[in-house]
């Protein structure tokens, strides 16, 4: 019987993980291949479940913690998807502030479903807007020393994670490059030659395509991939994870006259980038999208610094939509919610809506606790 590929593709908070993975399915599609698609988050209503889902994708969805911690769920789901799909590929994102993932879902999908699997190298996107920053800084004493240092924006501990994510990569993928000039794409490759020496570079553009063929073709190879096992602090992890506040919500929408999804989804999303700058909390990404009986819009910012981005326009007006909010930002996770509430009420007034809020939870996540954890690879 033919293995079923299982492609994961890693990367920070806002780095690009779903637009490549929906680059990534098109493709495959196009190749005549089958897919589904595996999402994960630490709670429900995740706009990139929707995203997909509303681009016409098979996708499952794993909730609660990331794959590591529901490794048994992750597998589920990837049994759910062959008997309704007969895919030959799952492609599937991890949560953004995960890492350990070789020793945690690479390495116990070879070892414990070989027979069935067949696992691709394991890429990692590097996220620009805080990696320039993070790789500028000095290297972090390993563990980080709480205090000082510069985490980009964020904490010594979450830039440990952002530096252990791509350590365990079996090729770092520089994305956004259709932003970058030449010397700062040039210091980038520098920089991150320089602090993970060995492994292939790739550069990309997962909105435009650029450089994709290379990320197909790291992706087809065959090989004995999915091997760097990291020396990590769990503590320090955790600690790093769990500066990052985190809020998933659902609202319903109603008007009398018809609105412009786009002009509210913008509105909203630089509403809030103004009241969490004032508040000091870096965004990791903050993302919404609105869904009306026609289309759907998506918003989205992945720094405090950088511009609001409409990644998928409705080009529609509706008088009802639901609106899914996702917020990952270093701040309090009971402020992010009460500055939620507050922004999407300000908003749907002036734009003489009604909000009706059916769901909102903000935490912390919790300290990760793998199923399974490899010291060594098989
Ligand atoms: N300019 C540009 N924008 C990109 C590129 N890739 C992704 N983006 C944008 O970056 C934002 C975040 O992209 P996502 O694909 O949602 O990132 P993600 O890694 O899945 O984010 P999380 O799931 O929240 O961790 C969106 O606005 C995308 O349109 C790229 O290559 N170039
Ligand atoms: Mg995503």
């Amino acid at each position: 019987m033919k293995k079923l590929r299982f492609i994961m593709i890693g990367g920070f908070l806002g780095a690009g993980k779903t637009t490549t993975l929906a680059r990534l399915a098109r493709f495959y599609l196009s190749r005549g291949q089958k897919i589904g698609l595996v999402t994960n988050d630490q709670a429900q209503d995740l706009v990139d479940t929707t995203s997909l889902r509303a681009q016409g994708f098979p996708v499952e969805e794993v909730p609660g913690a990331c794959f590591c911690c529901r490794f048994g769920d992750l597998v589920g789901k990837v049994e759910q998807l062959e008997t309704s799909q007969r895919p030959d590929v799952i492609l599937a994102e991890p949560v953004g502030s995960c890492t350990d993932l070789v020793a945690t879902v690479v390495q116990p999908l070879k070892d414990l479903y070989g027979d069935r699997f067949e696992v691709a190298p394991y890429p990692v996107l590097f996220k620009p807007s805080h990696g320039l920053r993070i790789l500028k800084s000095a290297p972090p004493i390993s563990p980080p020393a709480s205090g000082g240092g510069n985490g980009g924006g964020f904490s010594p501990k979450a830039a440990y994670i952002f530096r252990k994510q791509l350590e365990e990569a079996d090729a770092i993928v520089l994305n956004r490059i259709d932003e970058l000039d030449a010397a700062t794409l040039a210091e980038l490759t520098d920089l991150v030659h320089a602090a993970f020496p060995g492994t292939p570079l790739l550069r990309l553009s997962a909105k435009t395509g650029q450089g994709f063929e290379a990320l197909t073709e790291l992706l087809d190879q065959q090989g004995n991939f999915g091997r760097k096992i990291l020396d990590i602090d769990y503590d320090v992890y955790a600690e790093g994870e769990a500066e990052l506040g985190w809020l998933n919500s659902s609202i319903h929408v109603t008007t009398d006259k018809p609105l412009s999804i786009d002009a509210f989804l913008l509105d909203l999303i630089q509403r809030l980038q103004n009241a969490l700058s004032q508040l000091g909390g870096e965004v990791a990404h903050l993302k919404a999208i609105a869904l009306s009986d026609i289309s759907f819009g998506v918003a989205n910012l992945v720094s405090s610094a950088s511009r609001i981005e409409l990644s998928m326009p409705s080009r529609c007006e509706a008088k009802e939509f639901d609106l899914i909010f996702n917020a990952r930002v270093a701040l309090d996770p009971e402020q992010i919610a009460q500055q939620v509430r507050q922004t999407v009420t300000t908003a749907c007034s002036d734009h003489k809506a009604t909000p009706q809020f059916h769901t909102m939870q903000s935490f912390r996540p919790g300290r990760p606790q793998p199923t399974h954890r490899y010291a060594t690879a098989k």
